[in-house]
């Protein structure tokens, strides 16, 4: 509820008429599943968080210059960049950092539950969007997952189970994320996305999200059928995220 709030008073600080100058409008976004699909790229979707309802700080002052690039030089397909502040401490500028750094696909993580927030993704440059099918009505999530798609940007559309699955699908998804953490106990167990795997129709990409820490763990994903990898803690509990996801 209080994400209805905050867009509420950036709408007034920024209006739509505002962010719509961006030069961003006049860039097409790359593709996050293209990217993820490309076989000299490792899948992995790298994360920027500074901290999380479930684990506190885990690196509050982290660079995202460095960190951002360097993910990208370890091999990274895309970055996710956490723009949520009061559960996360991320900005809208973490992203703004980022996307003049790299080339890559951009995704913007936050709640979004509003058509101003999708025209603020397109203006920082974000390539991609998250919908979270638990925090959302099924017409809703589709009605915004249509609205980001006439901006070019993609959707990843995150589930929990086969109810938010079959319920959120459609022509307007092509990335579907399994999240392997539970949101009422926060903890995260890799065998919901083997369970969900064959329930995501073929020609979907598939991406787990959450607790994956063991290598081997990813190799067994991709034999289930994942195509992408979203990993934020596993690097930023390293006081140099870079170089985690570099080893
Ligand atoms: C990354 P982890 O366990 O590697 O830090 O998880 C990512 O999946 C997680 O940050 C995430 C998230 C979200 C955060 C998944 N869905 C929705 C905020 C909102």
């Amino acid at each position: 509820a209080s994400k209805y709030k905050e867009v509420a008073e950036r709408k007034e600080l920024y209006p739509v008429k505002l962010l719509e100058k961006s030069l961003y409008f006049e860039t097409a976004c790359l593709s996050l599943e293209r990217y993820l699909l490309r076989p000299d790229k490792s899948g992995i979707i790298a994360e920027i968080k500074r901290k999380s309802p479930s684990k506190g700080d885990i690196n509050p002052y982290v660079s995202v210059e460095r960190t951002s690039i360097g993910y990208m030089q370890a091999g990274a397909s895309a970055l996710s960049i956490l723009t949520d502040g009061p559960y996360f401490g991320g900005k809208n500028e973490d992203l703004v950092t980022a996307r003049k750094y790299n080339y890559c696909p951009i995704l913007r993580k936050d709640f979004m539950v509003d058509e101003y927030q999708i025209v603020e993704a397109k203006s920082i440059g974000a390539d991609a969007i998250l919908l979270i099918a638990a925090a959302l009505e099924p017409a809703r999530l589709k009605e915004l997952a249509a609205f980001a798609r006439s901006f070019g940007l993609e959707v990843l559309l995150e589930v929990h189970n086969l109810e938010e699955l079959q319920q959120t699908l459609c022509d307007d998804v092509t990335v579907v994320g399994v999240n392997n953490r539970n949101l009422k106990t926060f903890t995260t167990d890799i065998a919901l996305s083997f369970e969900l795997a064959n329930h995501i129709p073929a020609g979907i990409t598939k991406v787990s999200e959450s607790g994956l820490n063991q290598p081997e763990k990813l190799i067994e994903l991709r034999e289930a059928g994942y195509n992408g990898f979203l990993i934020g803690e596993t690097f930023m509990q390293h006081s140099r995220p870079e170089r985690a996801a570099a080893e």
